[in-house]
């Protein structure tokens, strides 16, 4: 019952999801619940105002269907039970398994349910008392990072707010109304001062509207139209007559993009000789910026494809200039000391995380005998559901943390209640601007639910790790800032203020130097294309995006009840109606869907929402076969081909 004469608190926290922004938020606090949340005002980025998914948080956190006990599995359901119990229950499995098979034979997998630093002392936990088998690579990332690392040296951007010393900004694969909606205050700023904007997506988005050009390429020839332009720039001599002072591979790269005329690598692109041309005038009419999504390196050639956009980048003449750069991540631990944590370099083994599935199940010496899944609904978001299923629920013992009964989570021995970002502890960086911020527990969570870090205490003295993770968050948080905290971004700072990273640059490479082996560009010198990936069957790529109304899988209660929406041109969808239900076929399963009709799409793609659960028969993961990319270990999200058939077909 709320005291309607409590009084109103007003305190600030900042938003732990998986996304660029992390917004500063200021949160309404009245008789310890959440009233109100909204955008900080002070805060350069966030603006004042959130995004849909955010603003609507409160509904997730006073959702009926919140788990407030640990549940153990009692045949096919679950009944609660003591934390005392399930912890004791925990600790002996845990060291029976390391006695007995190696801790290599324990699995902990975590993903971006928060994005908060504290995380990586839950992974530590597990480092401490093993290590243990952890992912490879990263689904969401992975492949774009591996190229950056090549080519760079590290994977950065400039400032987000250099882009108004732009004169052409290229959203490469990019749609900020869905993933990142506090760039377009910066990109409308930009545009009212007479920036050209310009994107490159397989797909028609609304950022289409906000551009003064858009091009429209097939799903993976991004790498073929960034070779074209500079194939372009090389005949039109617009390449940085210096370029070869600060890149290796200068000749092989030029050799391997005059292979080919800049009109082959237009119709290998699927562009018009005219779109590529006019691409290319405005790209040399700089100082421009690319600012690449993250969907083209979720291919087979993902990294390649980074890679080519990179060198075209570099022999431009946009690096290490103002207004210039390619922005793809920013270092969201760069301000922050983690180095507690060793991570790949002394795991004991790996699974490639798009692998998950096949790749518990497969195995040996020792096997996976135990998982821990926090802060991930892996059946829903990785490749191959069925087998991710299946993987889970033939362990000896899974247990998954988690604030809400998740597909994942009811593949689970034993579930584990924990907390939301209005009631965590931890501090942030960004991956699309410079900015840190602190989280804090705004309200009090319920009785029995605990942090990520409040279980992996609870669990140390019993597994013999209690000295290590006896400090409390403050101390970490303390630990954390140590490489900053006297350079204007220790915690008090980041309390009082919103704090850039004093270690963001504004301008990458601004000297030129860059911190690969040689100091130089390492241009890449061969790219692949990803295959067209359609086939005479199944004519269609199946392309699970992000939607605006929901992080993830992280649907609100009643938002599943209709079949998922699928989004088709009209000419590839014959015999059917928009609105109508089909049944989408890939190799690997079936989902029944609505079809919409959309005359702005290519013929070769189907789109539905990311992260449909699967008991809802709206999980788009269920249909997309398990692969890595070329390199960095992403997930083929995709690739994989579909067909769409009556339901009575099927
Ligand atoms: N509302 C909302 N916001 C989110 C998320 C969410 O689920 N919902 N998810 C968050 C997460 S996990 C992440 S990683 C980030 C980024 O999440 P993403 O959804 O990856 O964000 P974008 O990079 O904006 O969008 C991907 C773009 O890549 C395009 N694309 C796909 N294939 C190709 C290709 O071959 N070439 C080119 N040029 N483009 C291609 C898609 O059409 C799409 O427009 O956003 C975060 N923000
Ligand atoms: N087909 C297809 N699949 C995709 C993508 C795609 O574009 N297409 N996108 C991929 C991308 S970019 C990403 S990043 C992944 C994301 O994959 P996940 O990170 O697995 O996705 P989420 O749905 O956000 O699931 C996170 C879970 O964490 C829980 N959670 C939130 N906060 C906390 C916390 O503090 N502690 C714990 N223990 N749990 C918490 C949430 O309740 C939620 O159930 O999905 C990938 N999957
Ligand atoms: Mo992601």
């Amino acid at each position: 019952m709320t005291n309607t004469s409590a009084p109103l608190l007003t305190v600030k926290t900042a938003c732990n999801r998986d996304c660029g922004d992390a917004c500063s938020i200021v949160v309404t606090v009245k008789d310890n619940r959440v009233v109100r949340l909204a955008g900080d005002p002070d805060h350069p980025v966030t603006k004042g105002f959130l995004c849909h998914r955010t603003s609507r948080f409160l509904e997730r956190q006073y959702s009926p269907h919140r788990l407030t006990t640990p549940l153990v599995r009692n045949g096919n359901g679950f009944q609660p039970a003591t934390w005392e119990s399930v912890l004791d229950r925990i600790a002996r499995a845990m060291l029976r398994f390391r006695e007995e098979s190696g801790p290599a034979s324990i699995m902990h997998y975590r993903c971006g349910g928060s994005m908060g630093l504290m995380k990586l002392v839950t992974d530590y936990f597990f480092e401490r008392f093993g290590p243990v088998t952890i992912k490879s690579g990263d689904v969401c990332t992975g492949a774009g990072d591996a190229a950056q690392q090549l080519d760079f040296g590290t994977v950065d951007s400039h400032d987000i707010f250099d882009l108004l010393n732009s004169k052409t900004v290229i959203l490469w694969g990019k749609n900020p109304y869905v993933s990142q909606v506090h760039l377009l205050p910066v990109l409308r700023e930009a545009k009212k001062n007479g920036t050209r904007l310009i994107l490159i997506d397989p797909v028609h988005h609304q950022t289409a509207q906000l551009c003064d050009q858009f091009v429209q390429p097939r799903p993976g020839g991004d790498a073929a139209l960034a070779m074209g332009m500079a194939s372009l720039l090389f005949e039109r001599g617009k390449v940085d007559p210096t370029f070869n002072d600060y890149c290796d591979n200068a000749d092989e790269f030029r050799a391997m993009v005059c292979s080919r005329t800049s009109d082959e690598w237009a119709s290998l692109a699927e562009v018009s000789v005219a779109e590529i041309s006019s691409l290319t005038d405005a790209y040399s009419d700089g100082p421009s910026a690319i600012v690449a999504g993250w969907g083209m390196q979720r291919r087979t050639n993902g990294a390649a494809t980074v890679r080519a956009i990179d060198a075209l980048a570099a022999v431009s003449g946009n690096l290490g200039v103002a207004g210039g750069g390619i922005s793809y991540c920013f270092a969201r631990k760069g301000a922050f000391d983690c180095s507690f944590l060793k991570g790949e370099a002394v795991a004991p083994r790996m699974i490639p995380e798009p692998l998950f599935g096949p790749g518990i199940l497969a195995a040996a010496d020792p096997p996976i005998r135990m998982v821990w899944v926090t802060a991930a609904n892996p059946v829903v978001m990785l490749p191959e559901s069925e087998t991710v299923k299946r993987a889970l629920e033939t362990r000896e013992l899974t247990v998954v943390v988690d604030s809400f009964l998740t597909d994942t989570a009811q593949c689970a021995d034993i579930v584990l209640p924990t907390t939301t970002m209005l009631e965590d502890d931890d501090l942030l960086g960004a991956y699309g601007h410079h900015w840190l911020a602190e989280m804090r527990p705004v309200v009090a969570a319920p009785k029995l639910v605990k942090t990520d870090y409040e279980i992996v205490q609870s669990l140390a003295p019993l597994v013999g790790l209690d000295a290590e993770f006896s400090d409390d968050v403050e101390t970490w948080k303390q630990r954390l800032l140590s490489p900053v905290c006297d350079r204007g971004a220790s915690l008090a700072d980041i309390r009082r203020q919103p704090v850039r990273s004093p270690d963001g640059p504004s301008v990458m490479f601004a000297n030129r130097q860059f911190p690969t082996a040689s100091g130089r560009v390492n241009l890449v010198s061969s790219v692949s294309l990803a295959p067209s990936g359609t086939t005479a069957e199944r004519p269609l790529l199946l392309t699970a995006l992000s939607s605006a109304a929901v992080q993830g899988s992280q649907w609100l209660d009643d938002a599943q009840d209709d079949y998922l929406p699928a989004t088709i041109h009209p000419d590839s969808a014959s015999g059917f109606n928009n609105d109508d239900v089909a049944i989408l076929d890939s190799e690997y399963g079936q989902l029944t869907v609505r079809l919409k009709f959309d005359g702005n799409q290519r013929r070769d793609v189907i789109l539905v929402p990311k992260g449909g659960w699967l008991n809802k028969g709206r999980c788009a993961n269920a249909l997309i076969k398990a692969q890595t990319t070329d390199s960095g270990d992403c997930a083929v999200y995709y690739e994989t081909p579909v067909r769409i058939i009556p339901p009575t077909e099927s």
